[in-house]
């Protein structure tokens, strides 16, 4: 079983703030802005590049929960605005080998991310 999916069967405690069919999402356990979450699929997708057609539900979904995640968090407006990210491998920083998007917002987000 994956960190995430001991999660998600509530084994492991988390901040969780949201749940639907497709995903669960909780804070991050290491904040990197004020409002740092990570949404979960229930599907264990090791890695975005794993996903395949039947997948696309899945992935779908998560960007749909990001949305209402974003608005349940009252930063899905222009002038305050969120960022998604999704790590896959080390180079982007990967150490959860369970897909996960992370939903930053809160503070003034650089560009290009490092
Ligand atoms: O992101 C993995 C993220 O998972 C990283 O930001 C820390 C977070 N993390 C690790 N363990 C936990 C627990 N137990 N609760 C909440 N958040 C956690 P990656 O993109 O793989 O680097």
């Amino acid at each position: 079983m994956t960190l995430f999916e001991k999660i998600i069967a509530r084994e492991i405690p988390a901040d969780i703030i949201y749940e639907d069919d497709f995903c669960v999402s909780f804070r991050d356990i290491n904040p990197k802005a004020p409002v740092h979450v990570l949404i979960v699929p229930k599907k264990v997708i090791p890695r975005v590049g794993d996903a395949v057609a039947d997948d696309q539900a899945t992935l779908g979904a998560l960007l749909l929960a990001a949305g209402k995640i974003a608005t349940q968090l009252g930063v899905n407006s222009t002038d305050k605005g969120f960022r998604l990210a999704i790590n896959h491998g080390k180079d982007a920083g990967e150490t959860v080998p369970h897909m996960h998007v992370h939903l930053l917002a809160g503070r003034e987000l650089g560009w290009p991310p490092g």
